[in-house]
């Protein structure tokens, strides 16, 4: 375990695309429960939603100096965004979440605080005490996570959150140009190289509520396929570094 680390800055990062019914509430939420505590850092990062939603955000949050609005013309994709979005970063830690409302904002701060003993804080919602409201999505995600972690070999019972805390020298540190492209399969080549590079990573439960706006851009038989071949390509990836 890794010694205490001083935290006094937080940058959320928030992938976005087609959330203009969330992303008002979710930055409120967010600057609520982090500013209390912490000097806070909000980056949206935008794939030029038709439904609006950085315009609304940037009408909604304009001369707030803490909340940046990014728009992006070219090239789409949660992964690539979610890696813009932390080489902007500029806090202590760095937090990553949905902007569906289904991870919860005032978990946050618990997150940031476990970060000052670990290098990244994962939210898990297989550990003991997680849980998701969508019970049949829950079933299929446990089962496919365990054909992640079988296949990875790793401990990580929830390669999929997207949820998570992590410090800014320790990301700095991994090959981002190998882990932030793809849809959510980004977030097990996060963990799978964080894990490589000796960081302390850690889970802790977490509850996930249903989305009530907006829908998912998730195709979860697709999801399948480019997850699991995600995991062996990391595989296969390793391997050739060992070789070398
Ligand atoms: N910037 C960006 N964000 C995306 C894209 N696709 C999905 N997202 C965001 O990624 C997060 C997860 O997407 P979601 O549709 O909720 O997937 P699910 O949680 O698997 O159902 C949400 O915040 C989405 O708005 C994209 O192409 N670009
Ligand atoms: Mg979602």
């Amino acid at each position: 375990m890794s010694n205490i680390f001083e935290i006094s800055s937080v940058t959320v990062v928030i992938p976005t695309y087609n959330e203009a019914g969330n992303i008002v509430p979710l930055i409120e939420q967010i600057v609520q429960h982090v500013g209390e505590k912490y000097e806070i850092e909000v980056i949206v990062v935008d794939d030029s939603s038709p439904d609006g939603t950085a315009q609304i955000a940037m009408d909604r949050f304009a001369g707030d100096g803490r909340v940046r609005i990014v728009k992006r013309t070219e090239g789409r994709g949660l992964g690539s965004a979610v890696g813009h979005g932390m080489k902007l970063a500029t806090s202590d830690v760095v937090v990553g979440l949905d902007a569906d409302l289904t991870h919860n904002p005032a978990q946050i701060p618990d997150m940031v605080h476990v970060c000052e003993r670990f290098d990244l804080v994962s939210a898990s919602r297989f550990a003991a005490g997680g849980s998701m409201q969508d019970k049949a999505h829950y079933f299929s995600s446990f089962v496919f996570n365990l054909w992640v972690r079988i296949l990875l070999g790793t401990q990580i019972q929830d390669n999929l959150a997207g949820f998570f805390v992590v410090r800014r020298s320790v990301l700095n540190k991994l090959p981002q140009e190998k882990i932030f492209f793809g849809y959510g399969d980004y977030f097990i080549r996060l963990l799978y190289f964080a894990q490589r590079s000796g960081a302390s990573v850690v889970e802790i439960p977490t509850h996930y509520t249903l989305r009530t706006s907006g829908s998912s851009k998730s195709n979860y038989l697709k999801m399948v396929w480019t997850y699991s071949s995600a995991a062996v390509r990391v595989l296969l990836g390793e391997k050739r570094i060992l070789r070398k």
